[in-house]
């Protein structure tokens, strides 16, 4: 997988869960003072306040924390605020809908996903959206807003509803948040949020592996495609069964939030980009199919289990493949194979 390794692909918006409810960023009052008076106040800090859009764990990262890092910041009008992308290895948005709009169906409206950047002071009225970054291994310079006028500004990423910030905007003349606070409640947050994705890790990776014994003799072994927590995805597979046998069945589930592929490029061109029909349509054909160790063989996406435990049923969400011989049979998943989405089944 050193190619997908090393690539950053475009994100589906099949991902896209669920609309987004987002309260419309609603500019409750306004009480703007103008430029001059803030400056003269002295109140307005010119150190720009930094909020994380999601992390990934430094040692595992398969734990992606799907939240803004603080979730909640005060600024004053004219104040500088910033979000970075430097910790996040899956991509996000930062995306301001004006009141009355939400974000599109899933797969309806790939424009959603255009950055619109804020043509000034941001007062609460337009579409303003980071676009989706990071789009590739480079480093991607932060996104920027200040906003006019006061009032509770509430952001979402366009393809992961449960992040959700928001930025209350107080007067000029008025303390907002300082830089350092602000940095310090974001460590707090995402420590607390690594903990919760490392709990969820660590049971998914020391679980008993779920197996039923057919009639033949031969085992049918599930195989976790992922799970989610409030805050967390973790992007990777349940370990396959060392006592995988000749004869037996994978059984691949999606139980998490998000959508993901077991992919068995063996000898074939790896597909990259999980937009393409390719990634999304299952090969050579739907479930179940017969493992070689030369053809490519695709789950297609299965889609998640939302809204939590009341997603589409199991059966649409799973995959068998039979493992007719012994061998090594390595498998990515297509979205999340840059956080690292990777297994083997390994069967004697
Ligand atoms: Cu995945």
């Amino acid at each position: 997988m050193g190619v997908l390794a090393t690539r950053r692909r475009r994100v589906t918006l099949a991902a896209m869960t669920a609309l987004l409810a987002v309260g419309a960023a609603c500019g409750s009052s306004n009480d703007n003072k103008s430029g001059a008076a803030s400056k003269a106040s002295g109140v307005v800090q010119n150190e720009p306040i930094t909020i994380r859009a999601g992390v990934a764990d430094p040692t595992h990262p398969q734990i992606a924390v799907l939240q803004y890092m603080p979730a909640k910041v005060t600024v004053a009008v004219g104040q500088k605020v910033s979000w970075s992308w430097n910790d996040t290895k899956e991509p996000h948005s930062v995306t301001f809908f004006p009141p009355g709009q939400t974000a599109p169906d899933p797969g309806s409206d790939p424009a959603l996903f255009a950055p619109t950047p804020p043509t000034g002071a941001y007062d609460g009225a337009t579409l303003v959206n980071s676009g989706l970054a990071p789009q590739g291994p480079q480093a991607v310079p932060p996104f920027e807003m200040t906003f006019a006028k006061a009032g509770t500004y509430k952001y979402s990423c366009v393809i992961h509803p449960q992040m959700v910030g928001t930025i209350s905007v107080v007067a000029a003349s008025q303390a907002g948040d300082t830089a350092a606070a602000v940095t310090t409640r974001g460590d707090q947050e995402k420590g607390q949020w690594l903990a919760e994705g490392n709990d969820a890790f660590q049971k998914m990776q020391s679980a008993a592996p779920a197996s039923t014994k057919n009639a033949d003799g031969t085992t049918t072994w599930k195989i976790e495609m992922g799970a989610s927590t409030p805050h967390t995805d973790i992007l990777a597979y349940a370990p396959v069964p060392a006592a995988v046998k000749h004869g037996d069945k994978v059984t691949f589930v999606n139980n998490s939030m998000a959508p993901h592929t077991a992919s068995f490029f063996n000898k074939q061109p790896p597909i990259q980009d999980p937009e393409s029909p390719a990634a999304q349509k299952p090969a050579p054909g739907p479930s179940p199919q017969k493992l070689n160790t030369k053809d490519l063989f695709n789950t297609g996406t299965l889609p998640p289990n939302a809204p939590p435990g009341a997603g589409p049923p199991e059966a649409a969400r799973s995959f068998t493949f039979s493992v007719p011989t012994a061998g090594d049979y390595q498998f990515i998943c297509i979205y999340h194979a840059p956080s690292g989405m990777a297994g083997m089944v390994k069967a004697s």
